[in-house]
């Protein structure tokens, strides 16, 4: 897309972000230092768009590594890059990126399999049934070449008009009929399970003809069973935010699909660290939001130039907009309230810990290795601190872990609480993760509390 169309974005600072700029203020109790901690106590990921020739740069990995627990290939894994020529493929770049995910405890978006911009040339001069078993084709490799590495994946990115009309963009994909993208989702489930499957575009960051398309079409593809998984709201804004943001976010949440902010950046000005902390609060007052991605980690990284529009200047500095995003990720319902006051109205409350705790594992495999996530939640009483054990199977172990300190690195493994997230509420959540070599099938995880 053309930065012209993506600032297109309607709408007023409406009572939703002013309402919300006191809260983004309030002091944090127990409050994560880094986006990806924070992000993290709440059970979501904060991840980042990479240039993965930006990898050796020094400023931009110490960045990257220390706040973000989830990255995307800003162009490695679009179809110019991995089919250069048909049937030949490369996936390099894309490699690349995921090792470096791998090896710093971030998951990974895969980012786009299907889009009317940037294909090969080759792709480009085809059209009709050779162009819909090539696009099949590239999803079907693609996908599986990825398989078990990709947490989720853009399938289909922007193949809905701009304007008014609510429908299709034309495209040469478009033309091979109106079903290639329900044929693309179908060979992305077949090609990697295990991932999820979005559909992702921009200038839908409120209720308007183009959202509501897409939203009809989802309900549709659920309600045939075509396989979607999770809708991404590119949010690539200008000066201000629809008042209905978090409502359209919520509209597609209700229909079963994961939402995920998948592009953000910020026009700068008086509004840009406002309009972060806008978005943030968004996306944790909607449940199926799992996370939040900016396209682009400094400013001079940015496909918008002179917009200044991400979150760290161009030496790498943290700018009003990231205190804001990380204020609005610590404020709210996962400080726990002081525990040296008694609650006045129940003195038969037990201290901390005595509530006990639950965990429970997701697990991401492939083949040698694996990265589990781990869901803490505290009993009636909340906690000081958790511990939680687990034995990993034989022949596995431990490489990485974030959110926890663990004892020993294979067999049975003792994952304790950091300093940020020991702390939780009666019936409170916190999430850690860890990557091991070999296999993680069949661990169960028990949790005590103190
Ligand atoms: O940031 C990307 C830029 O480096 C590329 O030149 C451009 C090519 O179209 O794509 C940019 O990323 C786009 C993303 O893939 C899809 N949504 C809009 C993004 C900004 O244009």
């Amino acid at each position: 897309m053309r930065r012209k169309r993506a600032l297109l974005t309607t709408g007023i600072l409406a009572g939703a972000l002013a309402a919300g700029m006191a809260v983004a203020l309030a002091p944090a109790a127990s409050a994560g230092t880094t986006l990806r901690a924070a992000a993290a106590e709440k059970g979501r990921y904060f991840g980042a768009a990479v240039a993965t020739n930006k990898l050796s740069d020094n400023t931009y990995a110490t960045v990257l590594n220390r706040e973000f627990n989830s990255v995307v290939a800003e162009n490695e894994m679009k179809w110019d890059a991995t089919e250069p020529q048909q049937g030949r493929f490369n996936y390099s770049g894309g490699d690349r990126l995921v090792s470096h995910a791998r090896a710093n405890g971030m998951s990974v978006r895969g980012h786009a399999l299907l889009w009317h911009q940037q294909q090969p040339s080759w792709a480009q001069g085809l059209s009709g049934s050779s162009l819909r078993n090539a696009a099949i084709n590239h999803v079907t490799q693609v996908a599986t070449h990825f398989r078990g590495q990709i947490y989720a994946w853009d399938v289909v990115n922007e193949a809905f008009a701009d304007g008014g009309s609510g429908g299709r963009r034309d495209s040469n994909l478009q033309r091979t009929g109106n079903d290639w993208i329900e044929a693309a989702f179908r060979a992305a489930r077949a090609a990697d399970p295990g991932a999820k499957l979005c559909y992702n575009d921009y200038n839908t960051d409120g209720i308007n003809a183009k959202s509501t398309g897409i939203y009809n079409m989802v309900r549709d593809f659920k309600s045939r069973g075509v396989p979607i998984d999770c809708v991404g709201f590119q949010s690539h804004l200008g000066t201000t935010i629809p008042g209905d943001y978090q409502a359209n976010l919520q509209r597609f949440a209700d229909l079963g699909v994961e939402v995920q902010i998948t592009e953000l950046d910020v026009m700068t000005g008086g509004n840009q660290a406002n309009i972060y902390a806008a978005v943030t609060r968004a996306c944790l007052a909607v449940s199926r939001c799992t996370g939040i991605t900016v396209w682009g980690v400094r400013d001079c990284d940015s496909w918008r130039g002179s917009d200044n529009a991400l979150l760290f200047d161009c030496s790498g500095n943290k700018k009003a907009a990231y205190n804001a995003v990380l204020d609005a990720l610590n404020a709210g319902g996962n400080n726990p309230p002081p525990t040296t006051t008694p609650p006045p109205n129940n003195p038969t409350t037990p201290p901390p810990g005595q509530g006990g705790c639950t965990a429970s594992v997701t697990l991401n495999s492939w083949t040698g290795g694996f990265v589990a996530n781990v869901k803490v939640t505290a009993g009636s009483s909340g906690t000081r601190g958790w511990t939680v054990t687990m034995t990993l199977p034989g022949g596995a172990s431990v490489t990485n872990t974030w959110s926890a300190t663990a004892s020993g690195n294979s067999g049975t493994v003792r994952f304790t609480n950091v300093d940020y997230n020991g702390q939780l509420g009666a019936g409170q959540s916190a999430e850690f993760g860890f990557q091991g070599n070999g296999s993680g099938s069949g661990m169960t995880p028990t949790c005590s509390a103190s």
